[in-house]
C-alpha cells in the first residue's frame, strides 16, 4: 500500500492513524504542501489526485482519495478491528461526529482556503488565523456538548471503543493547537485526546513521528 501523505495534513494524519489501527504496512509518499508553492498542485501529483489534495491511497491497482471514502475502504477491506460500531444507529452517530469534523470544521481552515483570504482578500496573519480558530471553536463548541450528551458517553468519543469519531477528532485537535485555539472550555475532548495519545497506533501517527516531519 502506499500513502500520498504530508506530516501536518490532518486528512492524511486519519487515513495514517486507521492504517495502523488496522495494523497495515504501507509505503509513504510525501507531497510538501508548501515547497514550491505546493507539491500537491503539480501536474505529476494532479495526474494521480486531480483535487491536489492529499491524502491518496493506492492498494492492489485501486487509486483512493477523500480520507473517509479511504477509512471506509480500509473498514470494509480489513474489518478488524472495527472503526465503527455494528448497530445501524451507532454507526450513523459515529459517522456524524466524523463528518462533523471533515465537512464541518476541517474544510473551511484548510491551507487553500487559507490562502485565498490572503491572496484575495488581503487578510494578514492574525486574521487568518482568527477565522481558522472561530470556525474550529464553533464545531468544538458543539462537539464537546453532543459527545458530553451521548448514551454511550465513555472513554473515547463514543462509548469505550476507538471509532472513527476519534480518527478525526485527534487530528482536529492537532490543527486546533497550530492556530492557538484555546482549549480549556472542551474538557471531553482534550480527555479524549489524552487517552488516544496513549495508543501506539495514534502516536505512530502523529506528525511529528512522521519521515517528512520539519
Ligand atoms: N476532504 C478531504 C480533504 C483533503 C485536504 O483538504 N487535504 C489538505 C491537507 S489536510 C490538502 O491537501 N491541502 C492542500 C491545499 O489546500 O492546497 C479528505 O478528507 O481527504
Amino acid at each position: 500500500m502506499k500513502l500520498y501523505t504530508f506530516f501536518r495534513s490532518s486528512a492524511s494524519y486519519r487515513v495514517r492513524i486507521a492504517l495502523n489501527l488496522k495494523g497495515l504496512e504501507y509505503e509513504q509518499i510525501p507531497i510538501h504542501l508548501r515547497r514550491g508553492g505546493g507539491e500537491q498542485l503539480s501536474a505529476e501529483y494532479k495526474a494521480i489526485n486531480p483535487h491536489g489534495l492529499v491524502p491518496t491511497l493506492e492498494d492492489e491497482g485501486n487509486r483512493l482519495t477523500q480520507s473517509l471514502a479511504i477509512i471506509e475502504y480500509l473498514e470494509e477491506r480489513y474489518p478488524n478491528p472495527p472503526l465503527l460500531p455494528s448497530d445501524p444507529a451507532d454507526r450513523a452517530t459515529v459517522r456524524a461526529l466524523a463528518l462533523a469534523i471533515a465537512c464541518e470544521i476541517h474544510p473551511i481552515q484548510n491551507l487553500r482556503v487559507l490562502r485565498h483570504l490572503r491572496s484575495e482578500y488581503q487578510l494578514g496573519e492574525e486574521e487568518v488565523n482568527r477565522w481558522a480558530r472561530y470556525w474550529i471553536e464553533l464545531g468544538f463548541s458543539a462537539l464537546e456538548q453532543q459527545i458530553q450528551s451521548l448514551p454511550r458517553r465513555g472513554q473515547f468519543c463514543f462509548g469505550d471503543t476507538v471509532s472513527l469519531a476519534d480518527v478525526c477528532l485527534i487530528p482536529q485537535l492537532a490543527n486546533a493547537k497550530r492556530f492557538g485555539c484555546d482549549l480549556s472550555a472542551y474538557p471531553t475532548l482534550t480527555g479524549i485526546e489524552v487517552r488516544c495519545a496513549a495508543l501506539p497506533a495514534f502516536a505512530k501517527a502523529a506528525p511529528e513521528a512522521q519521515p517528512d516531519a520539519e
